[in-house]
C-alpha cells in the first residue's frame, strides 16, 4: 500500500501507468480507499493493516444495534447504520407460508410478545425438537407472515433496556434488503447485508427450505456476485455448499461455534446443539466445531467459503485463576465465578492460519456489558476490540456498533494508521 502513496508524487503520465499496473497487481486495493468505511486502505501514516485485504476491519451490527433495541427489527438495523456500522446482520428463518423473516430462533417465545397473545395460545408446542434440543414455545413455521406481523419484538436479554418491547415489528428479508439499498443511496456508502441461513437442515425437514429463496432474492437485487455488498453465512457447511452449487457467487462465511469455556482449563467446551453443525450431527459426522479451525478444516472451508466467522475464544482463549485447593477463584469478590474472573491467554495462531489460506476472519460477539468482559480488559469494552483489531481480524460482530466504531478509530490512529 506504500506504493500507492509514492505514486502521488510521480509525473501524471507515470501516475496513470503505475496506477493501472498496481490495480491489476493488487486488485483488492482501492485507490480511493475502502468503499465501505471511506477510510484509506493505507491509513494516514501509510502503513498497511494486518487484515487479509489491508483494509480497516468491518463493523458488523449483530442483529442490528441489538444492545440498545429489540434485535432484528428495522429500528435496530437503522440504529446500527446510524452508529457507523458498514454491515447489518440478519438471521433468516421461515414462516408457515414460506416467507423469510429475521429472527435468531424459530422459537418466538423470547424475541416476541407471542406468549401474551391469547389468540395464539393453542399454537404452543411442548418439547419440540430444534436441532436435537427440546424446546417449548411458539414456532415461526406455525404462523403466517400476516400473523407474525401482529406481534411485537422484544429485547431478548433481560438485563438490557426493556422500554421498547412490543413497539417494533418482525421484518422480512425483503424489507431488510430494501433498507440496505435505501440507506446506501442516501449515505453514499455501501451498507452490506450479512444474511444467515438459520437452522437450514431443520427448515428443509419441515419442507420450508431457506436457500433457494435467499439466492433468488439476492439475484433479484443484482447482488449475486463476488463484489456485491453481501456476506452469506451459516453454521451448517451443507447449506453454504448447496448455495454455491446452485450458483450463489457472493462471499460466504463458515461460522464456527462452541458451547462454553471451561475456566479451569481455558478450553472451549462442546455440548448439543453447540458441539457440531446440525447437518453433521444428522449425517453421523462426529467431528466438532473445533475441527473446522485445524489446518485441514480450514483447507476444507476454503473449497466453498471465503472466510470464517468464529467465536472470540478461538482467537483469544480465556482462563480463570486457580486456588491452592484446585478451585476457581472469585477474583473480583462478587460472590460468583464467571467471565469477569477470567484472564486472556496468549492468542492462538488462527488469524494467521486462516489468512495464509486466503480466508478472512470475522469474530463474534462483542458486547459492552461488564458481565461480558474478561478481567484483563479492566471493564473497558474498547480494550477488547483493540486486542482483536491488533491481531488482524477482518471484522467484528457487535451489538454496540458505536463502541466498535470508536475503538476502530483509536486503532487506525495507532502507529500512524
Ligand atoms: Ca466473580
Amino acid at each position: 500500500m506504500r506504493y500507492l502513496l509514492n505514486v502521488c508524487i510521480a509525473p501524471p503520465l507515470l501516475v496513470c501507468v503505475l496506477a493501472l499496473t498496481l490495480v491489476s497487481v493488487f486488485p483488492k486495493v482501492g485507490l480511493a480507499g475502502d468503499p465501505a468505511t471511506g477510510i484509506s486502505a493505507a491509513g494516514r501514516g501509510g502503513k498497511s493493516l494486518s487484515t487479509l485485504d489491508g483494509k480497516p476491519p468491518l463493523v458488523i451490527g449483530h442483529r442490528g444495534a441489538s444492545g440498545y433495541l429489540p434485535e432484528h427489527t428495522l429500528e435496530a438495523y437503522q440504529l446500527a447504520i446510524d452508529q457507523g456500522a458498514e454491515v447489518i446482520e440478519p438471521d433468516f428463518i421461515s414462516t408457515r407460508d414460506g416467507v423469510l423473516i429475521a429472527r435468531h430462533d424459530p422459537n418466538l417465545a423470547t424475541s416476541t410478545d407471542v406468549a401474551s397473545r391469547p389468540e395464539f395460545a393453542d399454537r404452543r408446542r411442548v418439547d419440540w425438537p430444534v436441532d436435537g434440543e427440546k424446546q417449548t414455545g411458539w414456532f415461526a413455521h406455525d404462523f403466517t407472515l400476516a400473523e407474525i406481523k401482529t406481534l411485537g419484538a422484544v429485547i431478548t436479554d433481560p438485563e438490557r433496556p426493556q422500554e421498547n418491547n412490543g413497539k417494533f415489528r418482525v421484518v422480512t428479508m425483503q424489507e431488510i434488503f430494501d433498507l440496505a439499498k435505501t440507506q446506501s443511496a442516501k449515505l453514499g456508502r455501501a451498507i452490506y447485508v450479512y444474511p444467515e441461513t438459520k437452522n437450514p437442515t431443520y427448515h428443509r425437514d419441515l419442507g420450508l427450505p431457506l436457500e433457494d429463496k435467499l439466492i433468488a432474492a439476492l439475484s433479484a437485487e443484482g447482488w449475486n456476485s463476488r463484489s456485491a455488498p453481501v456476506f452469506v453465512q451459516s453454521f451448517e457447511p451443507s447449506s453454504l455448499k448447496e448455495m454455491r452449487r446452485k450458483g450463489l457467487k457472493t462471499r460466504m462465511v463458515q461460522l464456527v461455534d462452541g458451547d462454553d469455556i471451561d475456566l479451569k482449563t481455558g478450553k472451549i467446551t462442546y455440548a448439543i446443539p453447540f458441539d457440531r453443525p446440525y447437518d453433521w450431527c444428522k449425517s453421523g459426522d462426529d467431528r466438532l466445531f473445533a475441527d473446522m479451525v485445524t489446518p485441514s478444516g480450514l483447507a476444507e472451508i476454503g473449497t466453498y467459503a471465503d472466510g470464517i466467522g468464529v467465536w472470540k475464544p478461538y482467537i483469544v482463549p480465556l482462563k480463570g485463576r486457580m486456588g491452592r485447593a484446585g478451585q476457581l477463584v472469585d477474583v473480583n469478590g462478587d460472590g460468583k465465578v464467571d467471565l469477569r474472573d477470567a484472564a486472556t491467554q496468549p492468542p492462538t495462531a488462527l488469524v494467521a492460519q486462516a489468512h495464509k489460506r486466503g480466508l478472512f476472519v470475522h469474530v463474534f460477539t462483542f458486547r459492552n456489558e461488564q458481565r461480558r468482559l474478561a478481567s484483563s480488559y479492566m471493564g473497558d469494552p474498547q480494550a477488547e476490540y483493540l486486542q482483536f483489531f491488533r491481531l488482524g481480524v477482518d471484522g467484528v460482530f457487535t451489538e454496540f456498533p458505536d463502541t466498535a466504531v470508536t475503538a476502530r478509530s483509536v486503532y487506525l490512529r495507532e502507529d500512524g494508521h
